[in-house]
């Protein structure tokens, strides 16, 4: 097939996201195809994909069950409405998904997006805690430097302080716990050992606002996109306890951890937590086509089937609620991960990957450097008074050498795909550290 290596005359009218619009206008990295762990370029060039799309694409690109499974959807139930009708792929897909999620997690709820699935969980969060006779506890308590997508409920929840200055006053009744970023744990690779106390910091929130006004906490259990913040060890076991203590209720956002990114399906199982909600989306169709899920405990999902039988029991629900082509992609993509083996694989490859991101350490302007699973990240001291310059330098410096990496502030994130191999993990890492050496 002959690609379009093509670039558009005419960037004006498309007003892109998460994007410095008018430095891409003028020197424009246009992605045409791609193909296992690599993208091609408009100008014809290969490029490494270090971060699997943006975090999702776990099984690589263009694989062929995902490709099949779509283009035959799309031919045979193109769209069935998703209010009180349904179709076959949905509920087999909630069944697989609920099969992949930990014990006592029964029910998934079909939203589009990482966003949309946040939102969800803190709505059901709230509506659980009135239909259970709690009907006062509608707070709901986030993180710093958590990310919950971009929503007025996941910004609120959220701990980036970009994401909510410009946007007014959030949702009222919000509190955030403290990062557990701290200075004893740098340079530790995996779970650091300082910091599992921050999780007391729920008894003081709880103690100032009483726990008879609190729904829910929702953490990220690996904190992405504010630059992998691991969680010291003990520290989520002692969130479990805390809310459990409480009546408050545990929601892991598992955008990015969730679909074997840190060795297993969820970082629940990873780290032997077991939360009362689960948000993904992302690597739920490998990136392919938009979908995101909620998946609850039966406790919570029960405490709504009650009332009349013809009345609906949750108000909410999105036109694109389980899409047939995207419960399609989602069946064909769990089928890729379980017949590749893909969540043991990353877990086998990581203690590789935790080597060669660590060897970074001692190359020019890092200052920290933090891995976990298919997870890696260099921090980079910024330059004084011109903050995120150094890393986006790094980014577009690595860009040209043909490796795809991202960044948040000046700190480097990667998350290949599950199906890298070692050869590819040497070419990353050591195109990273000759991009590291010619940094002003
Ligand atoms: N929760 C978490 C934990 C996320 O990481 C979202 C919710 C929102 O998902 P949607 O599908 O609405 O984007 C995310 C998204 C990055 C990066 O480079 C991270 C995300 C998205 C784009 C870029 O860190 N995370």
């Amino acid at each position: 097939m002959a690609l379009d290596r093509t670039t558009p005359n005419d960037l004006r009218a498309f007003w892109m996201p998460f994007t410095a619009n008018r430095q891409f206008k003028q020197a424009p990295r246009m992605m045409v195809a791609a193909e296992g762990m690599f993208y091609t370029t408009s100008d014809g060039r290969q490029v490494l994909d270090g971060t699997a799309g943006l975090w999702c694409c776990n099984a690589g690109h263009a694989r062929p069950k995902i490709v099949e499974a779509i283009q035959k959807q799309a031919a045979e139930l193109d769209y069935a409405p998703a209010f009180q009708m349904g179709h076959p792929k949905a509920f087999e897909l909630a069944n697989r998904l609920v099969d992949l999620a930990p014990e006592g997690i029964d029910h998934a709820f079909f939203v589009n997006s990482g966003s949309e699935a946040v939102e969800t969980a803190l709505k059901i969060a709230i509506a659980y805690q009135r239909a259970t006779g709690n009907a006062s506890r509608t707070r709901l308590i986030g993180r710093e430097r958590g990310y919950h997508g971009v929503n007025f409920g996941g910004i609120s929840v959220g701990g980036i302080v970009n994401n909510r200055r410009h946007f007014g006053a959030m949702l009222a009744g919000v509190d955030h716990l403290p990062h557990t970023h701290i200075p004893q744990n740098q340079w530790t690779k995996g779970q650091p050992e300082h910091g599992a106390n921050l999780a007391d910091e729920l008894e003081r929130i709880v103690a100032l606002h009483g726990p008879d006004t609190i729904a829910a906490v929702i953490v990220e259990p690996v904190a992405g996109s504010t630059g992998v913040l691991i969680p010291p060890k003990g520290y989520l076991q002692r969130l479990r306890e805390i809310t459990r203590k409480h009546g408050i209720l545990l929601i892991f956002d598992e955008v990015i951890t969730g679909f074997g990114r840190l060795g297993s399906a969820f970082g629940a199982q990873h780290f032997d937590v077991t939360p009362d909600m689960i948000t993904c989306a992302k690597g739920l169709t490998n990136g392919v086509i938009p979908m995101g899920a909620v998946l609850t405990s039966a406790e919570i999902h029960d405490a709504f089937m009650t009332g009349p039988e013809h009345m609906i029991e949750l108000f909410h629900g999105y036109t694109y609620s389980g899409n047939p082509i995207a419960s399609a992609a989602g069946l064909a993509t769990l089928e890729t991960y379980r017949e590749e083996a893909l969540f043991e694989r990353c877990a086998e490859i990581a203690p590789y990957w935790e080597e060669a991101v660590h060897s970074l350490k001692g190359h020019r302007h890092v200052i920290d450097i933090r891995n976990m699973g298919l997870i890696g990240a260099i921090e980079l001291e910024p330059i004084p008074g011109a903050p995120t310059q150094r890393a986006f330098s790094a980014f577009l410096k690595a860009y040209e050498k043909g490796v795809l990496i991202r960044t948040t502030g000046d700190i480097i994130a990667m998350s290949p795909p599950l199906i890298i191999e070692k050869a590819h993990i040497d070419q990353l890492i050591g195109t990273l550290a000759d991009v590291l050496e010619s940094l002003d």
